[in-house]
């Protein structure tokens, strides 16, 4: 990593030589010097640019992740560690299965989560029993990992791993160097035993230890072993490559900077810094002017839109009719690929250790969506690279009678990200019509509007922070959907009956008398504080109460608001049920409203 200072007195230099000579770009990091004028960083900030690996990363566009492991067995999002690791019995595991369904979505990369948080390892490691090794799954003798990699291999797809660092089932956790030690083991393992890895993925979510201690993570070392034992791989979200967008619905920024003065956690008192800009990788803005201005330092650090296909990111049998429609995906695609950012979508294995027919479909569908509108650009002449200053703007003629809807825009990030604001018009009956418009361009800028059928269009570059390099323009056809949303089709109890006993804790006498209860749901409110952990109980005489499952948290609700499943182990015969909030999403103690739950029959 470069690590820049430059003087005022060198920087009318740098930039008049900088257009004709790419070597002095500065890749990913830029360290300002006390005495810029704010204008001046601003024209720093436009010779930013990705290292190598992000930007074959960035190309990518279209990558996807593998949630599996024992969370598949249990029906949790979170497993808790204590999970048997034979629970873990895929009967029909077929990886080159998944590799082909993601290929005919379009897909570039897969990232398997070789260990989620309940620390159960879908390799055989060293470092643990908790793995498939003590499996009866292929006698023991499996390895996902392995499986997914030569399947990957033989279909030209990259290849990712997602290792939670947050580790349930470890004993040493919170023991910090002791747990480091097994942590960069298990790195070790994975980064030198299966071939090229193109991305580790890092996620932030961590607790304290079984020992009631906070663990300490050893980032540089981690770090260290990427880079040395994968130096091709990005490292993302707890790593400086790639930046989590900020949420886990697929929703990109309108106006979304590769450049930013947002620090990862690699850096020395990053959270000092950013809590010094007032900004964290969920703020709205990250690369404006203001911000940039007020900042110490800027990096290259591209956003990436995490989200499931499915509302759970794993697999749930009852989520069989909750698979994203074709529209959905869609939507996704612009927000994310089309809002410069790379998508990654989540598609879980079923418990045959199979991607489901409902996604495989929706998958080949969003494929060949995304493949039709894209390959017949609507434009007469292909479009020349063309550096823009503020105010330039080109024409270029549409076919004859040809309907229009989307627009396509790339910068050459190779020499950085430049573009502020800009229109896009179209000629119909002899006068300009405003189309679109927009702020930020980066990698690849994607906008849809009402269909037209317009003689030509024009493209303004209309505030660019040095001269634009505009190295892509299409204009395309998005045509109609032809899929429907599924309705969700669960087993509920007469709702209109439901009295409400006591509402602190919630109290509930479900129907009057005993029925038999498989499971209750739990749906999170979306603008305030949820329940995070809580006490589900039932009674059969409002007297002595009973906790019918060991689970009383609801894993990853912060991040992905959906719907919290329970079932039970056994179905239970109860005449109430009784919820206790222990604590919410952010540590307090949110209120429920008995709308919020359904209790799941047989
Ligand atoms: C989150 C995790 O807690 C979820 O379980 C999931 O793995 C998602 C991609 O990241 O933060």
């Amino acid at each position: 990593m470069k690590r820049l200072i430059l003087l005022t007195t060198l920087l009318s230099l740098f930039v008049s030589i900088a257009c004709n000579r790419p070597k002095n770009y500065i890749e990913k990091e830029i360290v300002f010097n006390d005495k810029l004028t704010p204008e001046q960083k601003i024209k720093l900030a436009a010779y930013l640019v990705p290292t190598k690996k992000q930007y074959e990363w960035q190309k990518l566009e279209l990558t996807a992740f593998i949630h599996f492991g024992i969370n598949t067995f249990t029906g949790r999002e979170w497993g808790d560690g204590t999970e048997d690791p034979d629970l873990f019995n895929p009967t029909d595991l077929n990886a080159e299965q998944w590799v082909v369904a993601l290929k005919e979505g379009g897909f570039k990369m897969i990232i398997l989560t070789a260990k989620h948080h309940d620390g159960f390892c879908l390799w055989p490691t060293k470092t643990t029993e908790h793995s498939v090794a003590s499996s009866s799954w292929r006698d023991g003798g499996g390895d996902v990992v392995r499986e997914l990699k030569s399947a990957c291999d033989k279909h030209d797809m990259k290849f990712g791993v997602y290792l939670s660092p947050w580790d349930r089932n470890a004993p040493s956790y919170g023991d910090s160097p002791e747990y480091n030690k097994m942590f960069v083991q298990q790195l070790c393992e994975l980064l030198s035993n299966y071939g090229e890895i193109h991305e580790v993925w890092f996620d932030g979510a961590n607790a304290e230890g079984p020992n009631g201690k906070k663990q300490i993570y050893d980032w540089k070392a981690f770090y260290h072993v990427i880079d040395s034992l994968q130096p091709k791989a990005v490292k993302a979200i707890m790593g400086d490559d790639v930046r989590w967008v900020g949420n886990e619905q697929g929703l990109g920024r309108e106006t979304e900077w590769s450049v930013t003065p947002l620090r990862a956690d690699i850096h020395e008192n990053a959270s000092e810094e950013n809590q010094r800009l007032e900004i964290s990788a969920t703020a709205k803005d990250l690369g404006s002017r203001k911000l940039i201005e007020k900042a110490h330092s800027i990096y290259w650090y591209p956003s990436e839109v995490d989200v499931s296909i499915r509302s759970g990111w794993f697999y749930h049998p009852e989520q069989d009719a909750q698979v994203k429609s074709l529209e959905e995906l869609v939507n996704i695609y612009y927000q994310s690929v089309g809002m410069n950012s790379v998508l990654l979508l989540n598609v879980p294995p079923d418990r045959r250790g199979l991607i489901h027919e409902i996604d495989a479909a929706r998958l080949k569908e969003f494929g060949e969506y995304v493949r039709k509108t894209f390959e017949d650009n609507k434009m007469n002449e292909s479009h020349s690279y063309w550096k823009a200053k503020n105010g330039d703007f080109r024409e270029y003629s549409i076919k004859q009678g040809e309907t229009i809807n989307t627009i396509l825009l790339q910068e050459d990030i190779e020499k950085g990200q430049r573009v502020e604001v800009f229109k896009v018009e179209g000629l119909i009956d002899g006068s300009w019509n405003k189309l679109t418009e927009g702020t930020t361009i980066g990698y690849k800028r994607i906008l849809r509007f009402e269909d037209v059928v317009p003689e030509k269009i024009r493209i303004t570059i209309i505030e660019t922070r040095v001269s634009a390099n505009i190295k892509e323009i299409g204009a395309y056809y998005a045509g109609e959907y032809t899929t429907d949303t599924l309705d969700i089709n669960l087993n509920y109890i007469d709702k209109d009956w439901v009295k409400v006993m006591e509402t602190n804790p919630l109290t509930v006498d479900i129907q009057g008398k005993e029925i038999e209860i498989s499971g209750f749901s739990y749906m999170p409110n979306q603008e305030t504080e949820s329940v995070y952990k809580y006490k589900f109980m039932l009674s059969s005489d409002g007297k002595k109460w009973s906790e019918p499952s060991s689970q009383r948290e609801f894993g990853n609700i912060k991040n992905n608001p959906m719907r919290q499943y329970i079932h039970f182990d056994a179905p239970y015969k109860a005449r109430y049920f009784k919820l206790e909030i222990m604590e919410g999403t952010e540590g307090g103690k949110p209120t429920i409203n008995p709308s919020q739950i359904a209790i799941i029959i047989p």
